[in-house]
C-alpha cells in the first residue's frame, strides 16, 4: 500500500534532490522538443575511424555546437528501445526481466509528456512501425502522448525500405510536413530504424566499407552507423529549410548498445584492447546531444545517464521540479547523485566502475583489490560503500512500479494517499 511510498519519498528527497542548475533554467521556456533516438548507436563509433575513415563525420562536428555528453550511459535491459523510453519519460528505472511496456502500461505514471501536456505542449510520437510493437499504443496513450505517427502514416515501399521497414532518411523526410501540421510547441520522439540489428543496408546506401573481422555484425555496423549520421544530418538541414529549427532544441540519444557481448573478439581486435567486464561496463555509454540554436555548448564528461534526461529537460524549459519524484538529476545542476546504476547493479562512479563483483578504476581500467576489514572479516574496497544503496535504489523502483504505487502520491501537495481515497479519488 501507500505505506512503502513513505520510505521512497524520503529517500528520494534525500538521496537524488538536488537543486536544477540556476543557470540553465528556462533558457528552452516554449521552444519545440525534437527528440531523435539513435537506434543502437555506442559512443566507441564517435571520433573514431575505420580503415583510416572517420566513421560519424556529421555527429562529429555536432558535438563543437551542442551539449555534448561523453560519459553517458543506457540503461536498458530486455525492454530495450522501450526501456529507454521509459527512463527518459519517467526517470524509473525498468525492469530487471521484461518490458515494463508490456506488463505495467496501465499504472500511474507522473511522465514529462504528462507534465509537458499539462504545460502547453503537444506530445507525440513519430516511428514507423506497428503501433502496437512494444505495446507502444497503449503506454503512450496512458503517457499522455496526443499522437503516435506510426507506419500507417508514412509511404512504406519496396524501394524506400531496409531491414526493419522504412530507411531512416524516408522517415524525416516524410516527417517534416506532420511537423509543420502540429500544434507548437511540441515534444516529439523520432525512432529511427537503420541502424538495427543486423545492419542491413542497400548496397547503394552505402558510403562507407564495411569491417573485415570473424563478426558480420561489426562488420555491417559501420555502414549503417554511417547511414544513421547522415539521416541525421540531413534531417537538420530539413529543420533549417522548413524554419522549425530556430523554435526547437534537439536532443539526440542512443537507446541502448547494437553490439552485444557475443561479438568480443571482433571487438577486440577492433579497439585494439582486451575485452574484460570493465571494457563492457564502459561500451555501454551511448552518445548523447543537447542542441540549443544560439548556444555553443561543451562536452560535459561528468557520469550520467538516461535516468538523468527528464529532470533535465524540465529544467531547460523552465517547468518547476521540485514536487516531482525522479531517480535521475539534472545534468546541469552543479552537484548531483554520485553513481550511474546499470540495471543489472553494476554501477559507475566518479572514480570507479563496479561490476561481477569486482571494483575498477574508472580511468585505467585496473582491479581495485579489497582488504579485510578486522571487524566483520568481509573483504571491501571503494566500492563498497555504494553497493548496497544501488541495489536498494533499483528495488525502490521496482517497488513503485510493481505496487502501481504513484497512485498513492498526489504530485501537487506532495502527500501520500490512503487507499479509500485513491478508492474516492477513481470513482
Ligand atoms: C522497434 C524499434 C526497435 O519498433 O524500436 O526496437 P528494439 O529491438 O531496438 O527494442
Ligand atoms: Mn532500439
Amino acid at each position: 500500500d501507500g505505506n512503502e511510498l513513505t520510505h521512497i519519498e524520503e529517500y528520494l528527497k534525500e538521496e537524488t534532490k538536488f537543486e536544477p542548475s540556476e543557470e540553465m533554467h528556462g533558457v528552452a521556456e516554449g521552444k519545440n522538443v525534437i527528440f531523435v533516438w539513435l537506434e543502437s548507436l555506442q559512443t566507441f563509433v564517435l571520433n573514431n575511424t575505420m580503415n583510416g575513415e572517420e566513421v560519424t563525420p556529421f555527429l562529429n562536428s555536432l558535438i563543437d555546437e551542442s551539449y555534448y555528453f561523453d560519459n553517458f550511459y543506457h540503461q536498458t535491459e530486455q525492454g530495450k528501445t522501450s526501456d529507454s523510453e521509459f527512463l527518459v519519460d519517467n526517470s524509473l528505472y525498468p525492469l530487471p526481466s521484461g518490458a515494463v511496456y508490456f506488463t505495467h502500461a496501465q499504472n500511474d505514471y507522473h511522465s514529462l509528456p504528462e507534465i509537458l501536456g499539462n504545460n502547453g505542449y503537444f506530445p507525440t510520437v513519430f516511428h514507423a512501425n506497428n503501433k502496437s510493437f512494444w505495446n507502444r499504443d497503449v503506454m503512450y496513450d496512458n503517457l499522455g502522448y496526443e499522437h503516435f505517427f506510426d507506419v500507417e502514416s508514412y509511404e512504406v515501399t519496396e524501394e524506400n525500405s531496409i531491414g526493419w521497414g522504412l530507411k531512416d532518411k524516408e522517415f524525416f523526410e516524410q516527417s517534416i510536413p506532420y511537423m509543420q501540421e502540429i500544434p507548437q510547441p511540441f515534444y516529439a520522439r523520432f525512432i529511427t530504424l537503420t541502424n538495427h540489428y543486423p545492419f542491413d543496408l542497400a548496397p547503394e546506401d552505402a558510403t562507407i566499407d564495411k569491417y573485415d573481422s570473424n563478426s558480420r555484425t561489426l562488420n555491417n555496423y559501420f555502414q549503417t552507423v554511417r547511414y544513421l549520421d547522415e539521416s541525421v544530418e540531413a534531417f537538420f538541414q530539413q529543420l533549417k529549410d522548413s524554419g522549425l529549427y530556430e523554435d526547437s532544441i534537439i536532443v539526440l540519444m542512443g537507446d541502448h548498445y547494437g553490439i552485444s557481448d557475443f561479438h568480443k573478439k571482433a571487438m577486440s581486435t577492433y579497439l585494439d584492447e582486451e575485452y574484460t567486464d570493465y571494457l563492457h561496463v564502459q561500451l555501454q555509454r551511448v552518445p548523447l546531444y543537447i542542441h540549443i540554436p544560439g548556444h555553443d555548448g561543451e562536452v560535459i564528461s561528468k557520469i550520467s545517464g538516461q535516468i538523468d534526461i527528464k529532470p533535465t529537460l524540465l529544467n531547460l524549459l523552465g517547468v518547476d521540479t521540485s514536487n516531482d519524484l525522479t531517480f535521475g538529476t539534472d545534468l546541469f545542476a552543479e552537484e548531483r547523485k554520485d553513481f550511474i546504476a546499470l540495471r543489472d547493479g553494476s554501477f559507475i562512479t566518479d572514480e570507479y566502475v563496479y561490476t561481477k563483483e569486482t571494483c575498477y578504476d574508472r580511468f585505467t581500467g585496473e582491479i581495485i583489490e579489497g582488504v579485510e576489514d578486522e571487524e566483520t572479516g568481509e573483504v571491501v574496497n571503494s566500492c563498497s560503500p555504494y553497493i548496497e544503496q544501488v541495489e536498494q535504489e533499483l528495488s525502490y523502483s521496482d517497488q513503485i512500479i510493481y505496487g502501481d504505487l504513484f497512485r498513492f502520491y498526489d504530485f501537487r501537495d506532495q502527500t501520500i494517499l490512503s487507499e479509500d481515497e485513491v478508492i474516492e479519488v477513481n470513482n
